[in-house]
């Protein structure tokens, strides 16, 4: 496919980060332990011991990186805040320091009139919440829109998108049900209790950031993989319907239509008080997609809730690590959220990850030919959605910089710049100078 397809030319082009992923500058100037600090610190959790303490020091080095994606031409940026730099207990005092560092990260995109896109949470829950029970308690919620309000109040007046949650699903099953994440619990009333209280305070974040953002663009970040049972058998089909409710609709489901799907509104009902729903659906003004691959689903006793990843049938393509590779669900994904929420859609991550070590050649190239190829056919099938209706506005590459792949360490790539670790030297591979030339082109 080597066909450049036709975007409208106000068709957002951007890249994502997270903070814990990038930032490093773990302990300076101020910035307090968050649930993944912790998490990386057990043993044999993260591959090699690794952490987010350094990760791309994009703390240090932000001015260089806002030139970079000035140099590929992005036309807005999605970054996270990272919660216990900017409040290290979680609530009370705020760090000056932390925040004005995202104070000149702002400025900076601006004057290089890059749009700055804030996420409020990508999964850096402050430890010190976490030791009063995080989001398995209610109280979540208001700590939750208090850190929304000072963000509001120290930003709103130049940052006028803005996230609350990144991938509610896979934060709370990896970290609650799974016990694969952060803060690496698995039981079934504190899942269930920490989806609801994320979804009220996804609801009260929502209610703070309009009420203090005049303009403000308000949306939440979902992971969409269609759920496909691995067998026909019934168990894999039953188990892979319920997975499918936690990683499709407990929270898309809950924020925009109001309701928990069929099995988990059961179980969740104890949690839930009277007005609830209506707290969590507050009108928003987007829906961001994170979409990669479908997942396969199978029976799996072995977990609390009975579910969990299957494989992909034999001979379907895969990328490098070892995710299907699938550009017509991602086509189709497009048609279905667009007829299921009527909300504008933007593409908020999409992207290749790589375990090879994709090091620049001797004239400075890093040659990176399966995500190119990767990007131009999920870019193209991004086209024929929206040919078919799809109301997709922009797409957001992750990521900018090869980083902290969570349980992965540094040992997965989905930059589209190779980062060096040891020197922490930025090239642009083969796929950032396509994606410059598409969004020129665009
Ligand atoms: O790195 C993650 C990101 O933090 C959330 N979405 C998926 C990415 C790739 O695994």
């Amino acid at each position: 496919m080597s066909e450049r397809p036709v975007f409208p030319k106000d068709f957002l082009w951007g890249a994502s980060t997270s903070a814990y992923q990038i930032e490093g500058g773990a302990e300076a100037d101020g910035r307090a332990p968050s649930i993944w600090d912790s998490f990386c610190k057990l043993k044999g959790r993260v591959d090699n011991g690794e952490s987010g303490d350094v990760a791309c020091d994009h703390y240090h080095r932000m001015p260089e990186d806002v030139e970079l994606m000035a140099a590929l031409g992005l036309r807005a940026y999605r970054f996270s805040v990272s919660w216990p730099r900017v409040l290290p207990r979680g609530r009370g005092a705020p760090n000056e320091k932390g925040l004005d560092f995202y104070d000149r990260l702002i400025d900076r995109l601006l004057e290089k009139n890059i749009e700055p896109w804030l996420c409020l949470y990508h999964w850096d829950l402050p430890q010190a919440l976490q030791d009063m029970g995080g989001w398995t308690v209610r109280d979540g919620a208001g700590w939750f829109a208090d850190y929304a309000a000072l963000c509001a109040r120290r930003y709103g007046d130049r940052v006028k998108r803005w996230a609350t949650f990144n991938e509610f699903s896979v934060f709370t099953l990896f970290g609650w049900a799974f016990g694969w994440g952060a803060p690496s619990i698995a039981d079934r009333a504190s899942h269930l209790k920490a989806i609801h209280h994320v979804n009220l305070a996804h609801g009260a974040g929502v209610d703070t950031l309009r009420a203090l953002v005049p303009g403000a663009s308000i949306g939440a970040v979902h992971s969409v993989q269609p759920m496909r049972p691995e067998t026909d058998r019934p168990e894999d089909v039953e188990a892979a319907a319920l997975f499918d409710e936690h990683w499709n609709r407990a929270f898309p489901d809950a924020q925009l239509l109001a309701h928990y799907p069929r099995r988990i509104a059961e179980a969740i009902e104890p949690y839930v008080q009277p007005g609830d729903m209506a707290r969590i659906a507050r009108p928003l003004d987007w829906f961001g997609l994170n979409h990669y691959a479908p997942v396969y689903g199978r029976r799996d006793d072995s977990l609390i809730w009975g579910f969990g990843f299957g494989s992909p049938p034999a001979g379907m393509k895969r990328t490098a690590i070892d995710w299907p590779y699938d550009p017509g669900c991602f086509r189709d994904t497009l048609i279905d959220l667009t007829r299921r929420y009527r909300l504008p859609i933007y593409v908020t991550e999409n992207g290749y990850g790589t375990k090879a070590a994709e090091a620049p050649d001797a004239e400075g190239r890093v040659a990176d030919p399966e995500r190119l190829a990767y990007l131009q056919a999920y870019i193209a099938a991004m086209a024929e959605a929206k040919a078919r209706g799809a109301d997709v506005r922009g797409y957001f590459v992750w990521s900018l910089l090869d980083n902290f792949e969570w349980g992965g360490g540094y040992g997965t790539r989905f930059g589209i710049v190779h980062v060096d670790f040891k020197t922490q030297a930025r090239t642009p591979k083969d796929s950032a100078r396509w994606y410059a030339d598409l969004i020129r082109g665009g």
